[in-house]
């Protein structure tokens, strides 16, 4: 069992207690199931090595808890979960992946009108049965529809975070292997995307077979789907495809270009290697006539035959990285080594699960050399946002963890955009913050005209640093909402105010074409990890992976700069 399975299975928990109308349990297991999401070690090490003792020290975990997680390491299942299931009989798990439906709302569908299932609900919109309900309306139907076509439509995309320690653990197993002399990951995965359908392995090994057979016999194999030589394809228990190459070192180069991509990045190499007489294939470069082998041992011979500098696998989408490659103007892309900080953080203060100190100090531990906080400011409940009569407090406390600490703290909220634009303090009252960060909250059904003026209109009438995930988009959940990204780039750019690039799991907001197209609006950018617990302070990561997918540079990311730079900048 996985980390996320746990999590998942302890979600579920919280949303049936809810159901029943257990109190605060349901917060309880939602704690743990957050902290686990974002633990980098596996709950079943930890338990290996510390026994229940150990899983305690999870944050959130009591004892209750951890006797749960003993037994789904132990048994790979739950019996109280498994006798929650039965006496609520509602499929929680199916309908909790209906977009815009919550544990609320499940709640709200079964007790007034019995649904259980999909289906139910699904038969319960048609017969219009819904719209009479307290907060729903014909609206809401249409919504919950479309949401039920898509879980039943849509293939289910793994998100790149989720994916992350599947990729570490396999690679760990298949460089045990028998005459295993390199392993690497490609395809989407490599190419820093944000999801992934499925994983590609390439391993260069002279045992071929018995390395197919370590990948089919690995434990989280739930389905072979094709073995045969020197490759293989398998299904994981949580539903995640792996797809596996075995091959000589001769053709590994060629092979990884061929499986790096994307496929359209790939069709164009081919045509630029016939205009130079050559063919390509997975299996390297050979000459036009006579089929002589000319290069592929490695990524960078190929592509100097082809007279291209080395292209990073993230900037192989065929959006102009070829011809670029050709005059040798590629960017020198951003790493995860020139970020010295990071903006918008949450902590207790709204709806973070650490204190501010907490919070700082991890930073200062993961070597960052400052931190923003920016705690939710507006009306949305559910985030207990600061008011004007908790700011005194909440700036007061940053100034004591100021002293506590080696980096520099940078106050700041993240502040709501209202419908109409306006933001609900004034433009002087900002003005006290180190970084305004400006995020549309709620109301995200607009029109594109609509949402786009609401923007514009806050960049334009405060002081703001940081437009916050500009799309609102969540992934596999929430589509983007409708708005013009170009207007909003140039609002941005001529009011000093900073994309952001959003490096939370689920949020990758915005995305790295957008960042692309927006640093060819001539923005500036500011990458965060939309921390809510101590454990999400290391996504700025992910962030990385987006911008340099957007072709940023280290000089386009204020994180980048030094502390008095930024400050000046912020002043701006
Ligand atoms: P995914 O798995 O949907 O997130 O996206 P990819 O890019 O990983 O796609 P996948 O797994 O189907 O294929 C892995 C790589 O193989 C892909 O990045 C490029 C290459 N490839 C796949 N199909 C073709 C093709 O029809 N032509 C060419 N030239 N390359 C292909
Ligand atoms: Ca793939
Ligand atoms: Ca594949
Ligand atoms: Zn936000």
């Amino acid at each position: 069992m996985k980390n996320l399975d746990i999590a998942k299975i302890l979600y579920n928990i919280a949303d049936i207690l809810e159901l029943q109308e257990v109190l605060f349990k349901p917060l309880a297991y939602r704690k743990v199931a957050l902290a686990l999401e974002s633990l980098s070690e596996d709950a079943g090490d930890i338990y290996t090595k510390g026994g229940l003792k150990a899983l305690m020290e999870i944050p959130g975990v009591g004892e209750h808890i951890a006797v749960k997680m003993e037994e789904i390491i132990q048994t790979g299942k739950l019996k109280y979960y498994d006798d929650l299931k039965k006496e609520i009989k509602v499929d929680i798990e199916q309908l909790n992946k209906i977009p815009t439906l919550g544990p609320k709302k499940i709640k709200l569908l079964y007790q007034e009108l019995g649904i259980k299932t999909v289906d139910d609900l699904e038969k319960a919109i048609l017969q219009g049965k819904l719209r009479d309900l307290h907060g729903f309306g014909e609206e809401t139907e249409k919504n919950l529809l479309k949401g039920i076509e898509l879980i039943k439509t849509r293939p289910q995309r793994f998100l790149y975070a989720h994916a992350l320690p599947l990729v570490q653990e396999i690679t760990r197993r298949l460089q045990q292997g028998d005459g295993v002399q390199r392993v690497e990951i490609t395809g989407s995965f490599r190419r820093g995307k944000e999801t992934v359908g499925d994983l590609d392995f390439l391993v260069i090994s002279d045992k071929a077979e018995k390395v197919v057979n370590l990948f089919t016999a690995m434990p989280d194999v739930k389905e072979v789907l094709a073995k045969g030589s020197t490759r293989s394809s398998v299904r994981l228990t949580n539903g995640l495809q792996v797809d596996l190459r075995v091959l000589k070192e001769k053709e590994f180069g060629s092979a990884m270009l061929y499986f790096i991509g994307n496929k359209e990045h790939n069709v164009e190499l081919r045509k630029l290697a016939l205009r130079k007489g050559y063919t390509l294939s997975e299996y390297g470069l050979f000459r036009l006539k006579g089929k002589r082998w000319v290069a592929g041992r490695t990524e960078d011979e190929v592509y100097k035959k082809l007279g291209l500098q080395y292209i990073e696998p993230e900037l192989r989408e065929n959006t102009g990285e070829i011809p670029a490659a050709m005059k040798g103007i590629l960017p020198r892309l951003v790493t995860a080594k020139d970020i010295n900080g990071v903006f918008h953080n949450h902590s207790i203060w709204s709806d973070g699960n650490n204190s501010l100190l907490e919070m700082a100090q991890k930073a200062e531990q993961l070597g960052l050399k400052f931190i923003s906080f920016n705690d939710h400011f507006g009306h949305m409940g559910i985030t207990n946002p600061l008011n004007e009569k908790r700011l005194t407090g909440y700036l007061k406390e940053i100034e004591k963890v100021r002293k506590k600490v080696g980096l520099r703290v940078l106050s700041g909220v993240e502040i709501d955009i209202l419908k109409d634009g306006t933001l609900p303090l004034s433009a002087k009252k900002l003005k006290e913050f180190d970084v305004v960060i400006a995020s549309v909250h709620v109301s995200l059904k607009m029109s594109e005209e609509e949402m786009t003026k609401r923007v514009c209109n806050a960049l334009e009438n405060y002081p703001l640093n940081i437009l916050g995930h500009p799309t609102g988009r969540i992934l596999n959940e929430r589509e983007p909402m409708a708005i013009n990204l170009e207007r909003v780039f140039d609002v941005a750019k001529r009011r000093n105010v900073f994309m952001e690039i959003n490096g939370s799991p689920g949020r990758m907001d915005l995305s790295g074409l957008q960042v692309k197209a927006a640093k060819e609006a001539g923005c500036l950018f500011a990458l965060s990890t939309d921390g809510h617990d101590i454990s999400h302070l290391p996504f700025y990561r992910l962030g990385v992976l987006s911008a340099r997918r957007g072709w940023l540079e280290k000089k386009d990311l204020l994180n980048h700069w030094s502390i008095k730079r930024i400050e000046k900048a912020l002043k701006e």
